[in-house]
């Protein structure tokens, strides 16, 4: 049981912690909405040929860590284009500059802002920030998963052959081909499938019952870090293998009941493996 004391000095740092992560997500969102050149083109690539990077996600990152240095200058940051600071607070700052980097490339609108914060290895805040959507989907460790105001929840879990589920694919073409084995299968056991470009907002879509279920192999932490807090307040399960968490073998969220039998059939098709 914890102590009043530390009760309240653990609510309070996870309400400073959301209003930064609030601020720095809205703040690169209208960067990124109003700033994005009409030229915009491929900067570098990471993995493969197909796996970019953009001007403004290396800008983004830059602003994200700027106004965290600024607001707490002690905190660790782990970011997806070269942002690694240790720190010395205990807490560390996991971001995605722009999730969605692809999608953000080519004018799509499914791309957001994804900004988590950790305490001692547990995610305490998630922020993710989808400014073509005009929605920013966040939650507190405990505190529940709101869209902007609203309280998220996950819709009721259906039958798996009802479900619509949410998943995506790598950058590396021996992978992607093994994950369309994959979904080649599952689609014919569930409602539909859907491929969105941005895992955060996968998982905010299972939070906010705008998807069933999702699935994916081969997230960063920078992906799934705000998402997974997002889908768990708003009553999701998420884990990898059956009895694992999520991790970059793969990663499910979907609500109880559902996430057994997507889990179960995903271990069956080996979506956990190249
Ligand atoms: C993206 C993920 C998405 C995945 C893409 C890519 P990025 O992250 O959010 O779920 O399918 O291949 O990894 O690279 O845009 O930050």
């Amino acid at each position: 049981m914890r102590s009043p004391v530390t009760a309240t000095a653990n609510d309070e740092l996870k309400a400073e912690l959301l209003e930064i992560a609030l601020d720095a997500a809205h703040r690169a969102g209208a960067f990124l909405r109003d700033g994005r050149p009409d030229d915009l083109g491929v900067a570098a690539t990471k993995s493969s040929a197909v796996d970019v990077v953009t001007e403004m996600d290396i800008a983004s990152e830059k602003l994200i860590t700027g106004l965290l240095a600024d607001a707490r200058p002690d905190d660790g940051v782990l970011g997806e284009e070269g942002a690694d600071i240790k720190g010395s607070s205990g807490v560390q700052w996991v971001i995605d500059p722009i999730d969605g980097t692809v999608n953000y490339l080519y004018s799509l609108p499914s791309w957001a802002v994804s900004i988590a914060a950790r305490k001692d290895g547990e995610t305490l805040v998630g922020v993710v920030h989808a400014p073509m959507r005009a929605e920013t989907y966040r939650a507190v460790l405990g505190g529940g998963a709101y869209v902007d105001d609203r309280p998220a929840r996950v819709r009721p879990a259906p039958d798996l052959g009802l479900a619509l589920v949410g998943t995506g694919f790598g950058y590396l073409a021996d992978r992607r081909t093994r994950q369309a084995e994959v979904v080649g299968q599952l689609i014919a056991q569930v409602r539909d499938i859907r491929r969105g470009g941005s895992a955060a907002i996968d998982l905010c879509d299972v939070a906010t019952g705008r998807l069933d279920a999702y699935y994916e192999r081969g997230l960063n932490p920078w992906d799934y870090a705000a998402g997974d807090l997002i889908a768990r307040e708003a009553g999701a399960l998420t884990g990898g293998r059956p009895g694992e968490p999520l991790s970059t073998d793969l990663t499910v969220a979907a609500p109880p009941g559902l996430f057994e039998a997507l889990q179960s059939r995903l271990d069956e098709l080996g979506a956990w493996h190249d």
